[in-house]
């Protein structure tokens, strides 16, 4: 398959897909009673099909998985939830959504509300046990409030209103939870950021910018369109399993599908090719790639030119691009202060230029530039192909493949987190993204960067009012995770004068999903109270003083919000179970407590109507009165959305930036910084799991972690019929690494390091590279035999993020006698 294959094959491939699921909807809407009724997207029809009451309802999940929100169908018989089904909800063109699908998580839901591990009333740690004991009272809904919020005022009274810290994670992405940062805005409160994510995020936002649509990367709807599918540091067929369909469809189209990846992962075993890479040295890879393409003439300088920032002149001296003002043309920061570039021996604002250089150097008016370009080729030209080969660990001939591959069609890098989890993991994306750059494999339908973990945009249209009263009120500082516990030993922390002495800790579990679980469990312990929201018993709540109970998402009215085309109404379905109240209920109450009471008056329904009465929803026809009665609203361009294809990319310089002019630490923490460095691509190794690293020799493995179906991170493990499938946690190995330590398939095996250790099953699998060790993410205290697989990991950083760094891990690995 050759050429650019035009947006009517998009429709095409949606078509097909449609004929087949609308088939399969039809045959199970039958079974369970709720059929499509061929128009809109209500899907709420009432009665049963064998002589049982039967209700549906209209919801959607939300757990943090590429899924982010599937929407479906929940069905009521005798009050109690009997069954899920899959949705059918309409494109504008009538066709069923390709973002629908539901996983067996999903499905699991059911027992997940009906779980023993439920939390049922608010409960205390009981007076004189020790954190995590597991002794707990019940109290009451008044006593709970009255404790927490008398403890607050206390603090804030005595240490300043950072004395409180709020810290949320990513385990819902449902309206209501936003309504938590009303009350810590109030309060000036502190944050605590969990820190996924972030070297991969922040490198695509700074290269293709953050649009209304998308953070920096294509929608997934377009993978169908391209002809090389690069997938790199993710395996889309477990952490995207609602979305693999897309994989599977640019297979039948004809694409070429590559993994990159250190693991024979169960998306390589569906692959045409799979290359195995040394654990930390991507962007070394792409770095290879780009040299080849260059030699070999495949620079498309046309795109260099117009949608990136190549030409554009760099200052030797500081870094910064030259502008007019630097040569008295304009004045400084005014919006006719252009950008220079360099044409016909002078330099012109890039703007007037036709076909401005984009290598060289040049002196303007005595000051020495280059274009960025040329910092670019002065970065890879420090390294050869034999030293990239070595490290990266892969023949040279694959290396001159995977270039060979990239430039000879339509090529997509599908990426994900796998690179991120190094606390350096941005020398990985801005290599990658620099490679697309230089070979002009963006900006067109089947090109470009697709990214796991956001399958589809932001929900257009809704936006949160939470805080929008708030004008005047100064938020207060954030920590990052990797250096709380530096707030907790030494008191400051860069601009931070002051520990947090109680933390309030919702929608995340980080004992356990930080790394180096033992500081957190010393850092919390630190503190004078620990309250946990939570619907279940999550490790973390275990550490806890006071655990307040969630209603589980069937039992509220919510909206959905994240990356879904559709704004979806979730119906309450049924009751809230024991003494359990919905976030928003939580946070009236304890608004109420700390004196706020004309600040929380509104009703989670006026809370819900006001997100979606925007500017935004009405030009997208979007109304609370619609929205109740079609429960779901197409809100997204009906084409794919692909960065820099209808519009330039919404970077700073609104071009793609392989440059990144002057930029800055996410934090400011007293780091040294070096701005210079890195304003571009460069490469080094891990800061531990590196070979020629000196502890190397005491601890020769890497330990990783990777996405499961089973799980999304610790959210399934209540669930009786997924547990059946996938009971205990295990690590994989090599043959080679098992045999060198007389181990055997089965076998109970210890890893450890100097921060830590963990027991458990070991799984011989020769897919697994050599060296490298492998546990599937989001398994708890209680799953090990003995010790964590968090224990294991450090929470060291880079200069540049804030970024928690669980694959930068050296340990070794022993047989238990
Ligand atoms: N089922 C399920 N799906 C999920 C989630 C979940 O918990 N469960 N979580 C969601 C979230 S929040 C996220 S962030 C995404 C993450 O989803 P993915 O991006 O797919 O993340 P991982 O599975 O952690 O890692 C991806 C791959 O990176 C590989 N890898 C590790 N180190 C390297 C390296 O140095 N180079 C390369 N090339 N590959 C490397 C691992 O072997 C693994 O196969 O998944 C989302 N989807
Ligand atoms: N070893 C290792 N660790 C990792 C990763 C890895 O690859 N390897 N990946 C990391 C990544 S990328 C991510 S995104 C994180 C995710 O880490 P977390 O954000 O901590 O994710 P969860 O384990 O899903 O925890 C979510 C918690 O919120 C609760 N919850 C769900 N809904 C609600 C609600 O409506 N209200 C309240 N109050 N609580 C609710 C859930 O019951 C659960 O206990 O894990 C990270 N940790
Ligand atoms: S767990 Fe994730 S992928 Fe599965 S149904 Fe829920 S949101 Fe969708
Ligand atoms: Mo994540």
């Amino acid at each position: 398959m050759a050429g650019n294959k035009p947006s009517a094959l998009t429709r095409r491939a949606f078509l097909k897909t449609t004929a087949f699921t609308t088939a399969g909807v039809a045959a199970f809407g039958a079974l369970a009673g709720c059929s499509s009724n061929g128009e809109g997207n209500d899907p709420v029809e009432e009665g049963g099909t064998i002589g049982v009451a039967e209700e549906t309802y209209f919801q959607s999940c939300m757990g943090n998985c590429s899924g982010w929100g599937c929407p479906f169908y929940v069905h009521v018989r005798d009050g109690k939830i009997c069954n899920i089904t899959k949705a059918n909800l309409k494109c504008p063109d009538g066709s069923l959504s390709p973002y629908q699908e539901t996983c067996l998580k999903g499905y699991a839901n059911i027992e997940r509300m009906y779980s023993p591990t439920r939390v049922q009333y608010p409960m205390r740690r009981v007076d004189g046990t020790e954190r995590g004991a597991g002794e707990w009272e019940r109290i009451s809904w008044d006593e709970a409030i009255e404790e927490i919020t008398s403890k607050w005022k206390e603090l804030q009274s005595e240490f300043g209103p950072s004395a409180v810290a709020f810290m949320s994670g990513s385990g819902s992405g449902m309206a209501t939870i936003s309504y938590t940062g009303r009350l810590q805005a109030l309060m000036g409160a502190m944050t605590i950021a969990p820190c996924y994510d972030n070297t991969g995020m922040y490198t695509q936002m700074n290269h293709g910018g953050l649009s209304a649509l998308l953070p920096g990367h294509n929608e997934h709807r377009d993978i169908v369109n391209t002809e090389n599918l690069f997938i790199w540091g993710t395996n889309p067929s477990e952490s995207m399993i609602v979305d693999y369909h897309f994989v599977s469809e640019a297979k039948e189209n004809g694409a070429k599908v590559i993994v990159i990846d250190p693991i024979f992962t169960t998306s390589a075993a569906k692959a045409d090719m799979f290359v195995s890479i040394r654990p930390g040295t991507d962007g070394l890879l792409a770095a290879g790639m780009a040299l080849i393409a260059i030699r070999d003439g495949k620079v498309d300088k046309t795109h260099l030119q117009t949608m990136t920032v190549a030409p554009f002149l760099v200052k030797d001296q500081d870094g910064l691009y030259l502008r007019l003002s630097d040569i008295g043309k304009a004045e400084a920061g005014s919006p006719d202060d252009r950008v220079l570039v360099y044409e016909d021996g002078k330099a012109v604002a890039f703007d007037a230029a036709k076909d401005p250089e984009i290598e060289g150097g040049f002196e303007v008016e005595g000051v020495a530039v280059k274009p960025a370009y040329q910092i670019l080729l002065d970065r890879l030209n420090e390294w050869d192909l034999e030293t990239i080969s070595r490290y990266t660990d892969i023949p040279l001939e694959t290396i001159e493949e995977l270039a060979r591959i990239y430039t000879s069609g339509l090529s997509m890098i599908f990426t994900g987190f796998g690179p991120d989890h190094y606390a350096n993991g941005q020398t990985a994306y801005d290599g990658m993204f620099a490679l697309a750059d230089i070979t002009g494999q963006e900006a067109k339908h089947g090109a470009g960067i697709a990214c796991s973990d956001f399958s589809a945009p932001s929900v257009q249209g809704y936006a949160s009012t939470a805080t929008a009263d708030l004008v005047d009120v100064v938020p207060g500082p954030t920590v990052h995770a990797p250096h709380l516990h530096q707030l907790m030993e030494e008191g400051v922390l860069g601009d931070i004068v002051g520990a947090p002495k109680a933390a309030y800790i919702y929608i995340c579990n980080p004992i356990g999903n930080e790394p180096d679980r033992l500081k957190w469990i010393s850092s919390l312990g630190a503190m004078e109270l620990v309250v946990v929201s939570d619907m279940f018993m999550s490790e973390t709540a275990t550490y806890a003083d006071i655990v307040l109970p969630v209603s589980f998402l069937f039992e509220r009215d919510d909206i959905g919000t994240s990356a879904n085309p559709f704004i979806k109404l979730s119906e309450k379905v049924v009751d809230p179970m024991f003494e359990s109240k919905g976030d928003f209920e939580i946070i009236t109450l304890l608004g109420k407590a700390m004196g706020f009471e004309d600040k929380f008056t509104q009703s989670v329904e006026g809370f819900l109507e006001s997100c979606v009465t925007n500017e935004v929803a009405a030009a997208a026809g979007v109304t609370w009165e619609r929205l109740k009665e079609e429960h779901a609203i197409w809100s997204y361009p009906e084409e794919p959305v692909v960065v820099g294809l209808n519009a330039m990319p919404l970077t700073a310089s609104g071009r793609f930036e392989f440059y990144h002019e002057g930029i800055q630490p996410m934090a400011n923490v007293g780091q040294e910084w070096d701005m210079i460095k890195e304003s571009c691509w460069f490469w080094e190794p891990p800061l531990e799991a590196w070979y020629e690293n000196e502890l190397f020799e005491r601890y020769p493995l890497t330990f990783i972690s990777e996405r499961s179906k089973f799980k999304t991170h610790t959210m399934f493990n209540n669930s009786p019929m997924i547990l059946e499938l996938d009971p205990e946690p295990y690590v994989k190995m090599s043959p080679a690494d098992a045999e060198a330590r007389g181990i055997k398939e089965g076998d109970t095996v210890r890893l450890y390091n100097d921060r830590g250790f963990v027991v458990l099953k070991a799984v011989i699998n020769a897919g697994c590279r050599q060296g490298v060790l492998v546990i599937d993410h989001g398994w708890e205290e209680v799953n090990f035999i003995d010790g964590h697989y968090s224990d294991l990991s450090s929470c060291a950083s880079w200069p540049r993020f804030e970024q928690d760094n669980w694959f930068d891990c050296l340990c070794e690995m022993e047989k238990v006698q």
